[in-house]
């Protein structure tokens, strides 16, 4: 129960540098420092690596104060400052009775959702009670929080006890910065979907601006159960989910451990004498160590494991009394039944192995179930030949980068298993299958009979590539991200906070431009694209616009020209229908010859899908000539992802490099490749209307709402007012934000007041 690092990271200041004038407030389950007879510090990787972050930069943890004596010490509020002798931040501790931590802790938490997520469904209960006391416990943390908040906090919440807190904290503070990191698996919809409460986990943890998991495969299987779910927008390519209004950056994050301090501690002397008291009290000898370290937890796979250590002694006899085979185990969970079950066979297994292996002198394995400090854990991994890693799901897995940061004298073997999330950055280790009990058995005398030259080759890139990949790069990494999409958030601006700025433009030149998207800015989405009007009031104000002849208005669409012509219904003003592939004004209209040729294959394309979608309820395949739209916005949940499959299943049917996809809000858009989109249209319009220096002598407005308006707002981010139709702040190239299509009109309303019709 120690901490392996009192010394600040190698690189302190990274909240302080990449969040300046931000105070970090971290949120998880299990607090830093724990009172009771003595004060301990609890097993983990997480603590010990954000607990010198917060010493360095201050700040507020909350956490639920799970000791015997948390409550003698702290303040009327709740809180406590530590590190206890010498002060640098404050633990707001959370008191949870004790029928809240049955059912929220060892129900909901240990229950229900660790069970899940690491694919062990005949250990998963979903029991009401949990579920309710997992929502109200979750309250309980959001709001102890938004309590406790002060001047521009960054709220990181940790982990599957809390998925729900973001939703609660952001409904207390709806524009509050929060970001979250998953430390367990995330598994395929397949395995997702067996959850009762499949939506509502996933609508909480959209609540964060951020959310970290450790692989980019856990963060595709979550964008496909947010798709699945709950129909969110997913943009896979750039990681954000859209849902509700929102927008959530996704990330893979791989966690790591503090290397610098893991070292520190196995070159230490200390660390030298304890590896020759285990040598002695566990009677080691000369034989080839092998070690596991494992909390008692049926997904770290000890029993298989076992199974493997007592084939490899039948296998290979002339391994015995050469070899020993080291269990550190930590009881856990205790109050679970599967886990008492658990550590009563691993205990048995261990005492039959023995007593059938075993000689008087010699024992097979020895089993340490007692906690020993960190300098005894850096001991063990120092003096192990082999460290074996045999998890049957693992989001990480920090054992193994313990194990290499320790290996001052590289000469260990690394055996992985290919289902901890370790193995995605160890190919220099032996990965096994921990259900392939012959090949783990095989693995183990690999490595135990390695040649050295070969055993410190794999140590040495291993160590190289972990000290490169440490706890602070993960943090950096976090809060780098955090840091971009706040920059996005501070950089934008919503418009009807402060018009002033807009009015100076366009006081500032003698032409406006306004150009427009449709649908979701001009009118209302509804549930089919037909169904979509143009309020009377905005056509009004669009008339009124276009005939003033200092102003330029411009529809821009993904619907066909004639459409789009038809829904606006004025003959002055200038047109773009099918994303800006085909052009119209007054007396003229182009279209792009490379568009107009791809027209073959867009129908051909839609003639198949028809056929394929025709089983899908709801879903709507448009031909729009130049360019087709898939809609799926009536389409049941869990059909969502079989339309997108079916279309990039159609694409690829079809010559490469001719036709893609893009995701629109609930509707997907198939378009000839081409080097156009509208963002070069606008531009495209404007040169026409206008001519040559357009851009010195006019101030264009342009509104969107939709990722392909994100081309325009960065085609004209130099030379124009770009406004992001959304409800909330997100990642956007424009510079400002409006709410609605009122707000539009608002907008529209503004500026026709500004620009009286002469001079
Ligand atoms: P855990 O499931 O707890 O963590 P792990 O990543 O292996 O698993 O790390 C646990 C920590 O506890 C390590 O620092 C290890 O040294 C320590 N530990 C484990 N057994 C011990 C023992 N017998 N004696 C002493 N110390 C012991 C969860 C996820 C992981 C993820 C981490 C961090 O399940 O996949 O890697 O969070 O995100």
């Amino acid at each position: 129960m120690v901490s392996t690092s009192a010394q600040p990271p190698p690189g302190p200041g990274t909240v302080r540098d990449l969040l300046p004038g931000r105070s970090l407030v971290v949120v998880t389950n299990r607090e830093p420092y724990v009172h009771s007879t003595l004060i301990e510090r609890p097993t983990g990787g997480l603590v010990a690596a954000l607990d010198p972050v917060m010493q360095e930069t201050g700040g507020l943890w909350v956490a639920w104060g799970s000791g015997e004596a948390d409550f003698d010490v702290v303040d009327e509020r709740g809180c406590v400052q530590v590190p206890p002798e010498a002060p640098r931040y404050t633990l707001r501790r959370l008191r949870l009775s004790r029928r809240e931590v049955e059912r929220f802790y060892h129900g909901y938490a240990n229950q229900s959702l660790w069970p899940l997520f690491h694919m062990a469904m005949d250990k998963a209960r979903f029991a009401r009670r949990y579920w309710a006391a997992y929502q109200m416990v979750n309250h309980r943390f959001a709001e102890t929080t938004f309590e406790m908040l002060g001047q521009n906090p960054v709220v990181w919440i940790h982990d599957y006890h809390l998925a729900l807190c973001p939703r609660y904290l952001r409904e207390l503070k709806p524009d509050l910065f929060i970001m979250q990191f998953w430390h367990i698996p995330w598994p395929a919809w397949d395995v997702y979907r067996m959850c009762p409460q499949s939506a509502e986990l996933i609508e909480g943890l959209l609540a964060n601006d951020l959310l970290g998991f450790h692989l980019p495969r856990h963060v595709a299987n979550f964008m496909d159960c947010a798709a699945h779910e709950l129909g969110a927008e997913v943009d896979r390519q750039q990681g954000f989910i859209r849902h509700g209004g929102r927008c959530t950056l996704v990330r893979a994050f791989p966690i790591s451990i503090d290397v610098g301090a893991w070292g520190r501690i196995a070159s230490s002397r200390d660390c030298e004498r304890w590896m020759a008291r285990l040598r002695r009290r566990l009677r080691l000898d000369d034989r080839q160590v092998c070690l596991g370290v494992d909390r008692l937890d049926y997904t770290k796979g000890i029993l298989e494991r076992l199974r493997a250590i007592e084939l490899l002694l039948q296998r290979v006899p002339e391994l015995r009394d050469r070899f020993v085979y080291v269990q550190k185990a930590a009881p856990s969970r205790t109050r679970i039944l599967a886990y008492r079950q658990l550590q009563q066979q691993v205990e048995a297994e261990i005492t039959r192995i023995n007593a059938v292996y075993g000689t008087p002198h010699w024992q097979p394995i020895v089993y340490i179930p007692r906690p020993i400090p960190v300098v005894g854990m850096a001991a063990l991994y120092r003096l192990a030949d082999v460290c074996l890693v045999t998890s049957l799901q693992d989001g990480m897995n920090l054992v193994g980068k313990e194990f290499v940061a320790s290996q001052q004298d590289e000469r260990g073997v690394l055996v992985l298993s290919s289902l901890a999330g370790a193995i995605e950055a160890s190919p220099w280790s032996i990965a096994i299958n921990p259900y392939d009990t012959e090949g783990v058995a095989e693995a183990v005398r690999q490595a135990l009979s390695m040649p050295e030259q070969e055993r410190r080759q794999r140590m040495v890139q291993m160590r190289s590539h972990l000290a490169r990949h440490d706890i602070y790069h993960w943090m950096e990494q976090s809060f780098r991200a955090a840091a971009r999409l706040l920059d996005t958030q501070e950089r934008t601006h919503w418009v009807f906070a402060d018009l002033e700025p807009i009015r100076n433009a366009v006081a500032g030149r003698d032409h406006l431009a306004v150009l427009l998207d449709f649908d979701g800015t001009l009118a209302e989405i509804a549930d089919r694209p037909d169904d979509v009007q143009l309020d009377p009031r905005l056509r009004g104000l669009l008339e009124r616009l276009g005939h003033n002849p200092r102003v330029l208005v411009a529809v821009i669409s993904g619907r066909t020209l004639e459409d789009i012509r038809r829904r606006v219904g004025l003959e002055h003003i200038l047109y773009a229908g099918n994303h800006g592939l085909e052009l119209a004004g007054p007396g003229w209209r182009v279209a792009r010859d490379d568009a107009v040729e791809a027209r073959g294959l867009v129908a051909a394309c839609c003639d198949r899908l028809s056929l394929r979608l025709r089983d899908v309820r709801d879903a709507l395949v448009e031909n729009k000539g130049l360019s087709a739209s898939v809609h799926f916005r009536l389409v049941p949940r869990g059909e969502i992802e079989t339309v997108r499959r079916i279309v990039l299943e159609e694409l690829g049917r079809v010559p490469p490099g001719r036709l893609e996809a893009r995701q629109g809000k609930m509707v997907l858009e198939i378009l000839p490749v081409l080097d156009w989109d509208k963002g070069r249209a606008a531009r495209w319009l404007l040169e026409h209307a206008l001519g040559d220096g357009w851009e010195a002598r006019c101030t264009v407005v342009y509104a969107g709402d939709d990722s392909t308006d994100e081309d325009a707002f960065v085609a004209l981010a130099g030379t124009g007012i770009t406004v992001r139709v959304t409800q909330y702040p997100q990642p956007t190239a424009a510079r400002y934000l409006v709410r609605t299509v009122g707000e539009v009109g608002r907008l529209l309303e503004a500026l026709a007041g500004w620009m009286p019709a002469s001079t």
